[in-house]
Protein backbone atom coordinates (compact mmCIF):
# COMPACT_ATOMS: atom_id res chain seq x y z
CA UNK A 1 0.00 0.00 0.00
CA UNK A 2 1.31 3.53 -0.86
CA UNK A 3 -0.07 6.83 1.02
CA UNK A 4 -1.22 9.51 -1.29
CA UNK A 5 -2.11 12.48 -0.66
CA UNK A 6 -5.20 12.99 -3.22
CA UNK A 7 -6.20 16.65 -1.53
CA UNK A 8 -5.78 19.51 0.40
CA UNK A 9 -8.44 21.20 1.71
CA UNK A 10 -8.81 24.45 3.69
CA UNK A 11 -11.83 25.25 5.21
CA UNK A 12 -12.55 28.82 7.60
CA UNK A 13 -14.20 29.03 10.90
CA UNK A 14 -16.65 31.27 11.19
CA UNK A 15 -18.14 30.56 14.42
CA UNK A 16 -16.52 28.82 17.55
CA UNK A 17 -17.60 25.70 17.86
CA UNK A 18 -16.55 21.67 17.56
CA UNK A 19 -17.26 19.74 13.86
CA UNK A 20 -16.14 16.59 12.82
CA UNK A 21 -15.20 15.75 8.80
CA UNK A 22 -15.56 13.31 6.81
CA UNK A 23 -14.68 13.85 2.84
CA UNK A 24 -16.22 10.43 0.77
CA UNK A 25 -14.53 10.17 -2.76
CA UNK A 26 -17.01 8.75 -4.50
CA UNK A 27 -15.17 7.47 -8.12
CA UNK A 28 -11.11 7.27 -7.87
CA UNK A 29 -10.14 5.61 -10.98
CA UNK A 30 -6.96 5.97 -13.04
CA UNK A 31 -5.85 6.86 -16.77
CA UNK A 32 -6.72 3.07 -17.84
CA UNK A 33 -9.90 2.16 -16.15
CA UNK A 34 -8.36 1.03 -13.07
CA UNK A 35 -10.58 1.60 -9.62
CA UNK A 36 -9.42 2.33 -6.31
CA UNK A 37 -11.10 2.42 -3.01
CA UNK A 38 -8.86 5.50 -1.25
CA UNK A 39 -9.57 5.43 2.92
CA UNK A 40 -10.82 8.25 4.88
CA UNK A 41 -9.60 9.73 7.96
CA UNK A 42 -12.16 11.58 10.05
CA UNK A 43 -10.84 15.22 11.31
CA UNK A 44 -12.11 16.83 14.09
CA UNK A 45 -12.45 20.78 13.80
CA UNK A 46 -12.48 22.98 16.66
CA UNK A 47 -12.79 27.30 15.60
CA UNK A 48 -12.05 29.22 19.22
CA UNK A 49 -12.76 32.91 19.21
CA UNK A 50 -10.00 35.31 21.09
CA UNK A 51 -11.42 38.13 22.54
CA UNK A 52 -9.87 41.99 22.60
CA UNK A 53 -7.47 42.36 25.57
CA UNK A 54 -8.55 45.37 28.03
CA UNK A 55 -6.61 48.39 27.38
CA UNK A 56 -5.50 50.39 30.68
CA UNK A 57 -6.20 53.64 29.25
CA UNK A 58 -9.93 52.16 28.63
CA UNK A 59 -11.85 49.93 26.29
CA UNK A 60 -10.45 47.02 24.83
CA UNK A 61 -7.58 46.73 22.39
CA UNK A 62 -8.15 45.46 18.69
CA UNK A 63 -8.65 41.92 18.99
CA UNK A 64 -5.27 39.77 18.86
CA UNK A 65 -4.36 38.62 15.41
CA UNK A 66 -2.13 35.48 14.40
CA UNK A 67 0.19 36.94 12.02
CA UNK A 68 2.10 34.11 10.47
CA UNK A 69 -1.08 31.77 10.72
CA UNK A 70 0.22 29.19 12.79
CA UNK A 71 -2.81 28.80 15.50
CA UNK A 72 -0.56 31.45 17.49
CA UNK A 73 -1.88 34.52 18.71
CA UNK A 74 1.43 36.83 19.23
CA UNK A 75 -0.41 40.04 18.55
CA UNK A 76 -2.14 40.94 21.39
CA UNK A 77 -3.05 44.83 20.95
CA UNK A 78 -3.94 43.70 17.01
CA UNK A 79 -1.62 46.87 16.16
CA UNK A 80 -0.52 44.20 12.85
CA UNK A 81 2.91 43.60 14.58
CA UNK A 82 4.56 41.75 17.42
CA UNK A 83 6.06 44.31 19.53
CA UNK A 84 7.03 45.12 23.14
CA UNK A 85 3.51 46.35 24.23
CA UNK A 86 2.16 42.47 23.36
CA UNK A 87 4.63 41.36 26.03
CA UNK A 88 3.58 43.83 28.45
CA UNK A 89 -0.34 42.76 28.00
CA UNK A 90 0.81 39.41 27.67
CA UNK A 91 2.74 39.60 31.27
CA UNK A 92 0.32 41.91 32.53
CA UNK A 93 -3.18 39.42 31.77
CA UNK A 94 -2.04 36.01 32.75
CA UNK A 95 -4.90 35.36 34.69
CA UNK A 96 -7.33 37.01 31.77
CA UNK A 97 -5.77 34.71 29.30
CA UNK A 98 -6.38 31.32 30.99
CA UNK A 99 -9.87 32.59 31.92
CA UNK A 100 -11.02 34.04 28.91
CA UNK A 101 -9.12 33.16 25.96
CA UNK A 102 -8.55 29.87 24.20
CA UNK A 103 -5.04 28.54 25.51
CA UNK A 104 -3.93 26.79 22.52
CA UNK A 105 -3.67 30.27 21.31
CA UNK A 106 -1.17 31.48 23.48
CA UNK A 107 0.30 28.84 24.65
CA UNK A 108 3.57 29.70 23.01
CA UNK A 109 5.97 26.98 24.49
CA UNK A 110 3.20 23.94 24.20
CA UNK A 111 3.31 23.42 28.08
CA UNK A 112 -0.65 23.20 28.23
CA UNK A 113 -0.73 26.07 30.54
CA UNK A 114 -0.20 30.26 30.47
CA UNK A 115 3.18 31.05 32.04
CA UNK A 116 6.42 33.13 32.65
CA UNK A 117 7.79 30.90 29.75
CA UNK A 118 5.32 32.37 27.67
CA UNK A 119 6.14 35.73 27.96
CA UNK A 120 9.72 35.00 27.52
CA UNK A 121 9.23 33.39 24.40
CA UNK A 122 7.18 36.25 22.94
CA UNK A 123 9.70 38.73 23.79
CA UNK A 124 11.95 36.83 22.05
CA UNK A 125 9.67 37.18 18.63
CA UNK A 126 10.02 40.79 19.07
CA1 LIG B 1 1.31 33.20 14.96
CA1 LIG C 1 1.17 44.02 18.49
Amino acid sequence: MINVTLCTLTVHGDAPGTAVMRITARTVDDDVGGRYEPTFVYASLTVQATVPFPNPAGGNFSPPTDLDGDGLYEDLDGNDFIGFNDVVIYYKNMNFIESKQPLAAFDYDGSGFVGFNDVVKLYQMV
